[in-house]
């Protein structure tokens, strides 16, 4: 199912537990910052309306999407988060250089939750256009990033009743 049809951040609402006591770490990417700006707003306000705390939400920018697996980790390492979200937007054009960013940085964000046993979201989106990325960033598809918040808070909920 495509993101235009389906929002995650529409279901499954009354089983969201509080984030009242969960630590959020959050990397984001600078390249196309019109779009991953949006993104974080949306992730920030997400994590505050389930009840984080700000002191317990951290922000940290990397130079572009190819770098945010290693965001994540040296965040991973401190050992101050129960999560990781990680935001980025990345832009189909006329190289093979899109195939090549999203897969390794898709696979990486996936490897190091196995690797650390935490929760890292991947909140990267993979638009064709300018357009298709703004109507997933607060446009006609909702906020991927408020999506990304909320798949942050059920995993950590879900690893604490484990
Ligand atoms: C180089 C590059 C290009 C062409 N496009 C994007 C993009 O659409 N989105 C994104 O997040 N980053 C892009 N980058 C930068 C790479 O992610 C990375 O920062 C550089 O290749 C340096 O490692």
């Amino acid at each position: 199912m495509s993101s235009a049809d389906h929002n995650l951040s529409q279901v499954h609402e009354g089983q969201v537990p509080s984030a009242k006591d969960m630590r959020f770490g959050i990397v984001v990417s600078e390249w196309n910052t019109e779009v991953t700006r949006k993104l974080l707003d949306g992730a920030y306000n997400t994590l505050i309306k389930y009840e984080a705390k700000e002191k317990n939400i951290a922000v940290k920018w990397v130079p572009g999407s190819f770098e945010l697996p290693l965001g994540a980790q040296l965040m991973a390492e401190s050992n101050k988060f129960d999560a990781i979200i990680c935001l980025g937007c990345v832009i189909q054009g006329e190289t093979r250089h899109f195939d090549f960013i999203c897969s390794s940085v898709s696979q990486a964000i996936m490897n190091l939750g196995l690797e650390y046993n935490l929760p890292f979201i991947f909140g990267v989106l993979t638009p064709n256009n300018q357009e298709q990325a703004q109507d997933r960033a607060g446009g006609k598809h909702g906020n991927k990033g408020d999506e990304a918040a909320l798949t942050a808070i059920k995993m950590v909920g879900l690893q604490q009743t484990i």
